[in-house]
């Protein structure tokens, strides 16, 4: 084969995560198609071959965060923890990568530096920063939510004599808290995860806090081999359950309404869910996330464990001075965050009451001219959420128009799963999509899935291309804002579901808030009308 030969193919998929790996598989193995994916890591997991951070791990319970198209993959894995830890997490994809011989045609340390569509030839050229170019008729991005991270343009921060690191890009081989006084910034569910396991390793620890969230206990701990065995056994119930719920969890939210049920019973039902712990425990009540009275009842009961767990009142009152309802930021559990705060090395600065100023050779001012000298920094600032991992990729459609140029304003897509002016372009997760606000790899297959079919519908109609029509982007950007209208999720306004978190980012809801099996339904009619809403020409 000619090297320009070999660059051709019929799908390049960038990504090598969940969504990259389970995309290569059907479109490889179950469509035949000449497939590669390019992916910038060394290794696969996506998001979590970089989110190697002290503490990082999935808020999914294990026996959920998991692929779920194979019974014999799903019973042939078994997890150690009830949640997943990073380490884990990779050693999963790996196994997974192997068991489906994935690893031959995913390209790493290859890093995507742009993609165009070429109108003449029907296809998409990608180019590389270290690999050259690529042919595909089909350029799929897999290349996650919360990858593009969001490093505060901080005046001064080369000047510092210190290590700073963000969370998302984190060394290899770890960092060395030991003897060192060490500053974190921000407190979303990263900087809640890292916040007590530095403050075990390190001299010092200040915590800079802009927003306070709420979290519940993670209640983490090893699985029984008696629950292992029966997920096992009870995979296809699991699997059922997770494609019907909202959620894309296994467990389904309460049919129960907090304005409806008494305070006394109130409380004993927050009280038992709050020892049980985790996500489920925003479930107990139906109503919380359209009712402001309910939201309420969630809200105190919160407020009061955090106020009973932290022993300095006046570290209490800052770490419950919330902004936004309960749960309308992305939710957060921890395993003894609120306790590390009783700890002698750990203390907590308000950055909202005086913002960073700068940061300086020996650490960092804040506005109140008061200086903190630090070893390490640590940027827990989260990400350019949802749209920055597809606007940073430098994506060029028909007549030269960039992606970033058409979102301006805020994404524009049709099921958060094509853009138009960009034909044969699938975004896995993309925005106005459920992604974030479900469990992903559920949201995830669901994507692979349709697009691996929609390829299928192309090639044997006989068509070359598909894009959406400008009626229906409209018509879903409409559902999608009215999705989300419906619910508290809009009233956070400090949220990254938003772009809150990035300066001069459009403020638009996001992801899909109508829910995953809703969606599913949406997705499934789409097909049956045809690919209504689609030009396959
Ligand atoms: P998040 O949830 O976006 O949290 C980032 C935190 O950093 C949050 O507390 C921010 O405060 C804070 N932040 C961001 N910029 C600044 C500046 N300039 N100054 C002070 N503080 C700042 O990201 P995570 O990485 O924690 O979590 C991302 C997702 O990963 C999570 O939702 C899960 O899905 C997994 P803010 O709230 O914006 O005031």
């Amino acid at each position: 084969m000619s090297e320009t030969s070999k660059a051709q193919f019929d799908a390049i998929v960038i990504g090598a995560g969940f969504a990259g790996m389970y995309q290569l598989h059907l479109l490889r193995d179950k469509l035949g198609l000449k497939v590669r994916v390019l992916e910038q890591g060394s290794g696969v997991g996506g998001t979590w071959y970089w989110n190697r951070y002290p503490g990082a791990r999935c808020d999914t319970e294990s026996h959920a965060y998991c692929y779920t198209f194979s019974e014999s993959l799903y019973c042939s894995w078994d997890w150690s923890e009830r949640y997943p830890e990073q380490p884990e997490i990779m050693r999963y994809l790996n196994f997974v990568a192997d068991q489906l011989d994935l690893k031959k045609d995913i390209q790493f340390d290859t890093r995507v530096s742009g993609a165009s569509w070429d109108e003449d030839v029907r296809c998409w050229r990608i180019m590389t920063e270290n690999h050259g170019e690529y042919t595909a008729r089909f350029l799929i991005t897999a290349v996650g939510c919360l990858s593009a991270a969001n490093i505060p343009n901080f005046k001064g921060l080369d000047s510092f004599k210190g290590q700073w690191i963000h969370t998302g890009s984190w060394p290899q081989d770890g960092v060395d808290f030991s003897g060192k006084r060490v500053g974190l910034i921000g407190t979303g569910s990263t900087g809640v995860q890292a916040t007590p396991v530095i403050a075990k390793q390190a001299d010092h620890l200040t915590v800079f806090q802009r927003t306070p969230n709420y979290s519940v206990p993670a209640r983490n701990a090893p699985l029984t081999e008696d629950f292992k065995r029966s997920v096992h056994k009870n995979f296809e119930e699991i699997a059922r359950n997770m494609k019907a719920t909202t959620n894309g969890h296994p467990w389904g939210v309460e049919n129960r309404r907090a304005v409806e049920t008494s305070a006394d019973e109130q409380e004993r039902l927050l009280e038992a869910a709050w020892q049980v712990g985790g996500m489920q425990f925003r479930a107990v009540f139906n109503d919380i996330m359209v009712d402001e009275a309910a939201n309420k009842v969630m809200a105190d009961f919160v407020t009061r464990k955090i106020r009973e767990t932290v022993k300095d009142p006046t570290t209490a009152e800052k770490l419950t001075a919330f902004d936004h309802h309960y749960s309308t930021k992305r939710p957060i559990i921890d395993s003894h965050y609120f306790e590390t705060y009783n700890r002698e090395n750990v203390s907590l600065v308000d950055v909202k009451e005086a913002p960073i100023e700068e940061i300086t050779p020996r650490g960092l001012r804040t506005s109140d001219g008061t200086e903190y000298d630090l070893d390490i920094i640590v940027f827990a600032t989260g990400y350019d959420g949802v749209t920055g991992p597809l606007t940073r990729l430098n994506l060029i459609g028909r007549d030269g128009l960039s992606l970033g140029d058409v979102w301006q304003e805020g994404p524009k897509t049709y099921l958060g799963l094509q853009v138009e002016g960009f034909p044969n372009l699938f975004t896995i997760t993309g925005p106005q999509s459920p992604s974030v606000l479900t469990n992903m790899p559920v949201a995830i297959e669901q994507h692979a899935e349709w697009i691996a079919n929609a390829i299928t519908h192309i090639d044997q109609i006989g068509a070359s291309c598909m894009e959406p029509t400008s009626t229906a982007v409209n018509e879903w950007e409409t559902q999608v804002q009215k999705a989300a209208q419906a619910t508290l999720l809009i009233t956070a306004k400090s949220s990254w579901y938003l772009g809150a978190n990035v300066p001069g980012k459009p403020r638009v809801f996001l992801p899909y808030a109508g829910g995953m099996a809703r969606y599913r339904d949406i997705c499934e009619d789409v097909v049956e009308q045809n690919y209504k809403g689609f030009k396959v020409a």
